[in-house]
């Protein structure tokens, strides 16, 4: 975060713990400043609040407007090296105009046209899609194709070669996540052009990694190799879907399973470590009975919430809004949610949370603040 000590700032008033102003604490001020020096005394409120106060705001945005930009991006820019993506990010409003969804997390709508490819590279940041609608790209993580259908989610771990190729003859818009703020924030950025072919042009309907780790409960014993992140390239719709609904039978038959009355969740998971599918990004996705409305919930960390299917309202702060299918909602540290359900709703979500809980700075609120 970036913190400015305002000239405003500098001007002493006086009042508890704040020095008389005059000539001579003007004359100190110049001199904090010519030093590139800040003192606590005028800045305390700003950097230790009693509670979090981000910088970044409650925000939604709509899919429909997304998608039409997206389109025209399609018609005037074209992908390929140095570009090297027609991404469009979500930039928070409270985030002076920076690219970044909130402080750790990004979040774009990537476009590809029928038949278009975009270049192979890799960069520490780790990134994932997901899927609102449509078909016809694969993703080529270290050569292995990855097909990319509705309501798939699917993973580029950090330092991956990965490209994407559109196989079909209608363009396909998904949305990335990635931990590029985060990276951004921490100087921890590393980045290198692959070759300049996407190595596998296949489009087989499972990828090698699914092959190999994509049946419940099942590990291969004969595969050994790094596992911070999880080794599924893609966790397909048709698990995601029965697991929500068998949640929700569940619970018709009196048994235990679901988060709260009516909205059942599931949590992507690292099959080698139970724990989450990237080290820096959470994943989960929920689905509301029409008619339900979530415990109004804060915890610290950020977040971004994709409705997958059906109608809505988020509230999140003091703003509210309706939501259909593939809007987006930022919901900053510390500000608390509430979703209800009109029809029964679907949403995805990810969060910087991993990152909180490795720096034990985790915490969650229930109930009304
Ligand atoms: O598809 O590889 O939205 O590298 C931002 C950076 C997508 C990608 C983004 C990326 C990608
Ligand atoms: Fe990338």
């Amino acid at each position: 975060m970036t913190v400015h000590a305002s000239p405003v700032s500098l001007r002493a008033t006086g009042g508890p713990g704040q020095p008389e102003p005059g000539p001579a604490l003007s004359e100190l001020y110049r001199g904090f400043e010519r030093q590139s020096l800040v003192p606590l005394w005028t800045e305390i409120g700003d950097l230790m609040p009693p509670s979090p106060r981000p910088r970044a705001v409650p925000h939604r945005w709509c899919w429909s407007e997304l998608l039409g930009l997206a389109q025209r991006s399609g018609d005037l820019v074209p992908v390929g090296r140095g570009g090297e993506r027609r991404a469009i990010a979500l930039a928070n409003p409270g985030l002076g105009g920076a690219p970044f969804a909130t402080p750790t997390l990004w979040a774009a709508i990537q476009y590809l046209n029928p038949r278009e490819d975009a270049p192979v590279h890799r960069h520490a940041q780790n990134a994932f899609r997901f899927v609102v609608e449509g078909e016809g790209v694969w993703t080529v993580v270290d050569d292995d194709p990855v097909a990319m259908r509705r309501g798939d989610f699917l993973l580029t771990p950090g330092w991956r070669f990965h490209g994407h190729h559109n196989r079909s003859d209608a363009p396909m818009a998904w949305l990335d996540g990635l931990d590029i703020p985060f990276a951004h924030h921490m100087g921890s950025g590393f980045f290198e052009d692959g070759p300049e072919e996407v190595p596998d042009r296949s489009a087989p309907a499972r990828s090698r990694s699914e092959r190999l780790w994509s049946h419940p409960g099942l590990r291969p014993v004969g595969v050994t190799g790094e596992t911070r992140c999880s080794p599924i390239a893609a966790y397909r719709w048709e698990h995601t879907d029965a697991a929500l609904r068998e949640q929700l039978a569940l619970a018709d038959e009196g048994r235990p399973g679901v988060l709260e009355a009516g909205h059942a969740a599931v949590r992507f998971s690292n099959p080698v470590t139970g724990g989450d599918v990237l080290p820096t990004i959470r994943a989960e996705m929920h689905r509301l009975r029409a008619g339900t409305r979530t415990a109004t919930r804060r915890e610290v960390g950020s977040s971004v919430w994709q409705v997958f299917d059906g109608e809505g309202t988020v509230r999140v702060g003091d703003r509210e809004w309706p939501v259909h299918r593939g809007d987006l909602v930022t919901v900053p540290s510390w500000v608390p949610l509430t979703v209800t359900a009109v029809t029964g709703l679907d949403l995805f979500r990810f969060s910087d949370a991993p990152i909180l809980e490795r720096l034990h700075l985790d915490r969650v609120e229930l109930g009304n603040p």
